[in-house]
């Protein structure tokens, strides 16, 4: 074997609520904002299946948990949908879900798979999103009031908590690029939101170390390296630089070493964007670090000098101190418009080992959404994707490389392990280890990958 990683290494995938569950109107859910801008907007989401059945996970839980382990799982990620467990976004607990969610916790540690548990996976409730979201510093206090209160109902079983997966996401996609409700261009409110998600993360991580359980909590954060287009030229490698602060050392730096990073706060500055900060909030980043790093990895940007001198029309943005630009012969999914770069793996826990303190982390997402795959179904009516096999071992070889040149990193977990709803692309772009057949009662058949999954896992490499 020429790749082995360590023992107790964790093997899975990652999910969510809102991706998975379906049953949005039943059991007493409250709307979540996707709950919400489905029913206003239906023409925005892809092909009309939504998060109102998704994968039918809230029916199908005990069968997917059979799946997970004939496909090698010793861990799982999803979320609590707050929306679920308290409708209001304050004040009363639904039964129904502290029933779903136990169950769901309880089958897990059964059957030998250890849950990881996500707070907030892009799904704020409607009724604080009314409040403006957080955008609010009222909403801030009550996502630390709903943390607590899973804390105290599954913290006796669930040891490793996530208090966001990929908070720069909500701030880009609701308030700069428009791909999330509330759908927005404000820069002022995007810098706001994510100091707020930030503040919010070290409040949680400060509940849960003052509780008494024992366990871990962390972030989940989606890395992409910044790499400049010609790294002697200096204007480049600035720019690079820039987009690295906005979209990966803006919560890399506030959750591992406690403090923003010093050039964008001169930037956010310069600007005049900084955001309001309230007495004693930075002394509650500062001394409520993670535990332990989410590292989602997809893609890298590959980033320019700005060549053009033309703003927006709302003032600024991030990509108004750089450009992207097109590389040729860049390796590419053409499903997902994604470049499949694996090296970025190793850099990303490279720059973790080498100046985050070599922070305990795991990979908590990487995968490949492919359309179509329908046409590898072979005669036994089984997905051959071997694509997705040759994804994952390139990616796993620089994992193991940094593993042996001291990284700290636990595991890795694949995007996703049954195919399910994503949020602009509905089943488009498929990424299970299981595929889930919309046309048939949702059925579940393990992929080629599910069956190399746990072949690989039980053997602890490859
Ligand atoms: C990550 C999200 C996931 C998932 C995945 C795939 O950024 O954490 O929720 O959706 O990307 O992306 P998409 O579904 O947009 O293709």
């Amino acid at each position: 074997m020429d790749f082995k990683f360590p023992k107790d290494f964790w093997w899975g995938s990652a999910a969510s609520g809102p991706q998975t569950e379906g049953v949005y109107e039943g059991d007493n859910k409250g709307d979540s904002i996707w709950d919400y801008w489905y029913e206003e907007e239906p023409e925005k989401f892809f092909d009309q299946v939504g998060p109102d059945t998704a994968s039918a996970f809230y029916h199908k839980y005990k069968e997917d948990i059979q799946l997970m382990k004939q496909t090698g799982h010793n861990s799982f990620r999803t979320s609590i949908q707050w929306s679920r467990l308290i409708p209001e976004g304050v004040g009363e607990v639904n039964q129904e879900a502290v029933n779903f969610y136990n169950n769901v916790i309880d089958e897990l540690l059964a059957n030998d798979i250890e849950p990881f548990i996500n707070l907030f996976h892009f799904d704020m409730p409607m009724k604080m999103q009314e409040k403006g979201g957080w955008e609010n510093r009222e909403v801030v206090e009550a996502y630390v009031e709903f943390a607590k209160t899973c804390f105290d109902l599954f913290g006796d079983r669930v040891k490793k908590w996530f208090t966001h997966n990929e908070p720069i996401v909500p701030v880009e996609g609701g308030y700069l690029y428009q791909f999330h409700y509330p759908n927005q261009v404000d820069m002022k409110k995007a810098v706001q939101v994510a100091y707020h998600e930030a503040l919010a993360s070290a409040k949680v991580i400060k509940a849960y170390h003052e509780t008494d359980l024992e366990g871990e909590i962390g972030i989940i954060l989606n890395l992409t390296p910044s790499y400049p287009r010609d790294e002697n030229n200096e204007e480049d490698v600035k720019a690079a630089k820039i987009a690295d602060a906005f979209f990966n050392r803006s919560f890399l730096d506030s959750s591992v070493k406690g403090e923003f990073p010093s050039d964008l706060i001169d930037l956010l500055d310069e600007i005049d964007y900084l955001p309001k900060i309230e007495d004693g909030d930075l002394e509650i980043i500062k001394n409520n670090t993670v535990d332990i790093l989410g590292v989602n990895y997809y893609q890298p940007r590959r980033i320019k000098a700005k060549e053009t001198e033309e703003g927006t029309e709302n003032g600024f943005m991030p990509d108004n101190f750089f450009d992207n630009y097109e590389m040729p012969n860049r390796k590419m999914n053409p499903y997902r418009g994604w470049e499949i770069y694996e090296k970025g793996i190793y850099d990303i826990l490279t720059d973790l080992r080498e100046n985050y303190g070599n922070i305990k982390c795991f990979i908590s997402e990487n995968g490949m959404g492919v359309e179509g795959e329908e046409r590898y179904i072979n005669e036994d009516g089984q997905i051959d994707d071997d694509y997705r096999i040759e994804f994952v071992k390139d990616h796993l070889k620089y994992v193991h490389q940094a593993l042996e040149e001291g990284s700290n990193v636990r595991g890795y977990h694949m995007w996703t392990c049954m195919d399910n709803w994503s949020w602009t692309n509905a089943y488009k772009n498929r990424y299970g280890f299981i595929s889930v057949d919309l046309e048939n009662e949702r059925k579940r058949t393990i992929k080629k990958s599910g069956h190399w999954f746990n072949e690989m896992t039980k053997n602890n490499g490859f």
